[in-house]
């Protein structure tokens, strides 16, 4: 018995992702079918170490029969496509910013919000939210359970993965550019980002924020507490993979870093590593290709009445993408709200 699952967007960074994780966990298949446009049509993605999938094109696709569909194809395509394929009777996981702020819509990271999945035949549709936010919450959510977030200040340090394969060839031409004295004009980015930083993510806002830090904001309130206050600054910096982010925490009553600790090394889908001495944390380098949100550098901010610090880093293209939505599938399969099972 198993699922028959589509998967749209098969050729971008996360549609790969979500065919691995797919594979690497044994999610219940009775078939995958990998969907992209036109365009890609024809081409071949692996399904790990399960054989290889020939890309079909999703234009022409009739999502009658199909149970799951992860969709990471670009908001404007889940627009038009994620809609088609509920309406077909397909379960949507959409992993773009389409559907997420819809009230009819549940947002959701299986270790924070999982009961929020139940309001999901509304529409059929199932919003993976934003990287940074995935990572963000699933550290918050802990300490929330102590001593309730009243405010977090975050500031991002975010991998280039996150823009898609055409902004990874950038940094890598732009990087070796550098050493054969070759320099290429940005393309994706708007400023060089070999060895630099860029402090914009996504469009421009009225108020002078960027719509990644609209986004962290947002998203975290409909995830974890409507009353929760969140101020972000969202930093292209130039690693490959794995976003990290430097979180500063107000809470309502006290919480000191050893119940913090503790908290955090009891929950699911985090990794303590805080060692007090050099090395002793987590970076993007050493953490891309593996599972969890990673937690380090945990200290009590003394310029606040309840305050704690800490840094978190996690593979934006697997928990913050590919490995969440698989796990909203596997969710779905555990709460027994999926109607639909093909022989
Ligand atoms: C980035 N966080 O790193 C973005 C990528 O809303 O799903 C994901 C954008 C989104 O550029």
């Amino acid at each position: 018995m198993g699922y028959r699952v589509a998967v749209v967007g098969a050729t971008g960074n996360v549609g790969r992702e979500i065919l691995k994780t797919l594979a690497e966990r044994e999610f219940p298949v009775s078939e995958v079918i990998a969907l992209a446009s036109g365009r890609s049509a024809g081409q071949e993605v692996s399904f790990g170490e399960k054989g290889v999938l020939k890309v079909q094109n999703l234009e022409k696709f009739d999502f009658a029969g199909t149970d799951i569909g992860l969709f990471s194809p670009g908001a404007s395509v889940s627009a038009v496509h994620a809609p088609r394929a509920a309406a077909a009777g397909c379960v949507v996981i959409d992993n773009t910013s389409q559907f997420r702020m819809d009230h009819d819509v549940p947002l959701v990271v299986p270790e924070v919000n999982p009961g929020a999945l139940k309001g999901f035949r509304r529409r059929n549709i199932i919003a993976n939210p934003n990287c940074s936010t995935i990572q963000m919450v699933v550290a918050l959510k802990p300490l929330h359970e102590i001593a309730t977030v009243r405010r977090v200040v975050v500031a991002t340090y975010q991998s280039v993965s996150g823009a898609g394969k055409e902004a990874m060839d950038e940094l890598f031409t732009q990087t070796r550019g550098v050493f054969v004295n070759d320099a290429a004009t940005p393309e994706v980015f708007t400023k060089p980002i070999a060895f630099n930083c860029i402090p914009h993510i996504d469009k421009f806002m009225d108020d002078g924020f960027t719509k990644e830090e609209w986004k962290m904001a947002v998203e975290t309130r409909k995830i974890l507490d409507p009353n929760i206050q969140v101020v972000a600054s969202c930093v292209r910096v130039p690693a490959f993979i794995g976003h990290g982010e430097a979180v500063h925490v107000e809470f309502e009553r006290p919480i000191s870093v050893n119940q913090a600790w503790a908290a955090l090394r009891e929950a699911p889908g985090i990794t303590v590593l805080d060692r007090r001495e050099d090395g002793g944390y987590a970076t993007q380098v050493e953490i891309a290709g593996e599972d969890p949100v990673f937690v380090s550098r945990l200290r009590a901010d003394p310029t606040v009445p309840n305050g704690l610090a800490f840094w978190c880093v996690a593979d934006n293209l697997r928990k913050g993408a590919a490995l969440n939505a698989v796990q909203i599938a596997e969710e779905l399969v555990r709460q027994e709200l999926l109607e639909k099972q093909a022989a």
